[in-house]
């Protein structure tokens, strides 16, 4: 294990530690030491900058987010100085724009690369511990560990006696996975599996796809950008930067404010064509109220399983793919190259194991109730143990000695997403109850990175020690929250991540807010501008929080 170059036993002191060198912990350390000039370090358990794009490297993985959107937007001069090379970026290039930023800010010098937390204690300070056995003693203590870094490797008895190889998406090899000659066992047909099985259909001698639950996916188009493009996304940084922060999901491009009830059946058909044409998550902006109603919704659903059906050749194949039964962007919406192509292959299967469930993995292969298949590699597109697994992983400890683990056993409860009541100067970005996962990452990382400097620059210049959330704070969000999400169709979904369901035992709260990240960057903002309502800064808490009673969810 590598131990970042510091010393062991000795117990390094700082303002402020950073826990992952991702968008998050990059963009935080540059504003809190070249900013705030506080004295800070970063560290990052992978071996280079990158977050969940260093663990990523699956065959096909490459963001869903259209690249000049999924970029920092904080500077000009570091978008006039990149260049993307396509309308999606891959996971190998969203690595390179990391390291030029990197570079750019001269971030490097203050990263301990291979050091992994093991433990996080408040005792006045917060005392970070290292696998490597590394103390670190900091006043702030600030997690940018990301959302979806837990790989979920589900419980399949048997799984140690394979002997054939086996990988999640989430944890790829660097060195790659040579699938020529072999029979792969996809399990998994999320965002990750829908990337993955085209790609690894074209190497394999045969692709089996174990599918759960079936998933709509949309093309993504994906192309390179041509110079015209390129250098209207040069020129066009203001206009970028202000359309990702008028959407509710960040996204550089708008939702209509049109209603599926407001336009004819024929132009209703017409707008899905178009954006079908389109391609990407520009998708599920063709009418505002395709997450608020079921109705409305069903337009889009029963348009996409069309497409689907006329894709597939084989009708038994585009009947198990088809046969979704939530609505359309209630889970996670996919995008992809050539998915649905990829079942009319002749080396490609499909196993539906909601009918016939997995029962064992055997020396050979995959077993399910229907039959055995053997293979020789199988990979696990199985997803993470999202949002809270991250955090709890660090086994964060708060005042009196509570661990977040106890604290949050029903479920996590935050303010803001931002803090967590009796964890005083923990802060965590993009943690539970902030938008996150339904919005374009970077952007909401932004946001959340900026409130934590403008938090922190407050309790400095007022010689503040400690800030946390009151309970009424933490009650009165996540009441929020949960009202936001019961806006919208996102919670009728059993088997949705978003929800906890996916992990055994998990507690069952859906976890990003619903409401827009319009609408939570004013509220995070008018909280701070009202001298940080609803948070204690040593023992004094600013006057009650004030919510919006309006709960209209903004869509996501
Ligand atoms: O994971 P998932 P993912 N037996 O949890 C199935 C982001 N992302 O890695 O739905 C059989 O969505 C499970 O079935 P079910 C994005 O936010 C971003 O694909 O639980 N199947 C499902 O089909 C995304 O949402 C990009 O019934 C089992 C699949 O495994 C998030 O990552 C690209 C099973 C897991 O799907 C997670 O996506 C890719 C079992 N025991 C991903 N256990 C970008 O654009 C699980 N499954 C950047």
């Amino acid at each position: 294990m590598a131990d970042g170059g510091g010393d062991i036993g000795k117990t390094q002191e700082l303002d402020a530690l950073i826990i992952g060198a991702g968008f998050g912990g990059l963009y935080q350390l540059h504003l809190l030491r070249d900013r705030l000039g506080l004295n800070v370090q970063v560290v990052e358990k992978a071996e280079g900058v990158g977050g969940t794009w260093w663990w990523n490297r699956y065959p096909g993985a490459r963001c869903d987010s259209e690249s000049h959107g999924y970029a920092y937007l904080f500077s000009e001069a570091l978008h006039r100085g990149w260049q993307w090379s396509e309308r999606y970026p891959g996971h190998a290039e969203i690595r390179r724009y990391l390291n030029y930023v990197a570079d750019e800010l001269d971030l490097k010098r203050d990263i301990d690369f291979g050091v992994e937390v093991v433990s996080a204690d408040y005792q006045g300070r917060w005392i970070v511990r290292t696998a490597c056995g590394r103390t670190f003693s900091a006043r702030y203590l600030i997690t940018a560990v990301g959302c979806l870094s837990t790989a979920n490797i589900p419980d399949i008895p048997g799984l140690e006696d394979f002997k054939g190889e086996w990988h999640h998406t989430g944890a790829w090899p660097h060195e790659g996975v040579d699938f020529t000659g072999k029979r792969v066992g996809q399990i998994g047909t999320g965002s990750t599996g829908i990337q993955a099985a085209p790609v690894i259909a074209a190497e394999a001698e045969h692709l089996t796809v174990f599918q759960r639950t079936p998933n709509y996916s949309v093309p993504a188009r994906n192309a390179p950008l041509t110079d015209e493009a390129k250098a209207e996304i040069k020129e066009s940084f203001e206009d970028i930067r202000a359309l990702t922060h008028l959407t509710p999901n960040g996204h550089p491009f708008e939702i209509s404010p049109t209603r599926t009830d407001e336009v004819s059946d024929a132009e209703r058909l017409e707008e899905y064509e178009r954006r079908w044409d389109k391609g990407g998550l520009r998708f599920r902006g063709a009418f505002q109220n395709l997450l608020m109603s079921k109705e409305a919704n069903d337009t889009a659903a029963n348009f996409l399983k069309e497409k689907i059906r006329g894709v597939v050749k084989d009708s038994a194949t585009a009947d198990k793919l088809a046969n979704i039964d939530h609505p359309y962007g209630a889970k996670r919406p996919p995008i992809d190259t050539t998915y649905f192509e990829t079942y009319n292959r002749d080396n490609v299967s499909l196993v539906d194991v909601r009918a016939h469930p997995i029962q064992r993995i055997a020396e050979t292969g995959i077993e399910t109730a229907e039959g055995s298949h053997d293979l020789d590699v199988i990979v696990f597109a199985t997803g993470f143990d999202a949002m809270t697994g991250p955090l709890l992983s660090l086994n964060l400890t708060g005042k009196n000695g509570v661990s977040l683990r106890n604290a949050w056993a029903a479920g996590p409860r935050t303010y803001l997403g931002l803090q967590i009541k009796d964890f005083p100067n923990l802060f965590t970005v993009t943690g539970p109850g902030s938008p996150s996962v339904l919005c374009n990452m970077p952007v909401c990382i932004e946001q959340h990175v900026e409130w934590i400097a403008d938090c922190i620059e407050h309790l400095e210049a007022t010689g503040s020690g400690a800030i946390e959330p009151t309970e009424t704070a933490v009650e009165e969000w996540v009441a929020h929250v949960n009202d936001a999400a019961n806006a919208t169709l996102l919670p009728t979904v059993k088997h949705s991540w978003y929800l906890g369901a996916n992990v055994p035992g998990k507690p069952r709260v859906f976890m990003p807010y619903a409401g827009g990240m319009v609408r939570y960057r004013n509220i995070a903002a008018d909280i701070a501008k009202d001298g940080y309502r609803g948070f204690e800064i040593d023992g004094e808490a600013a006057s009650g929080v004030a919510l919006p009673q309006d709960i209209v969810a903004a869509g996501v």
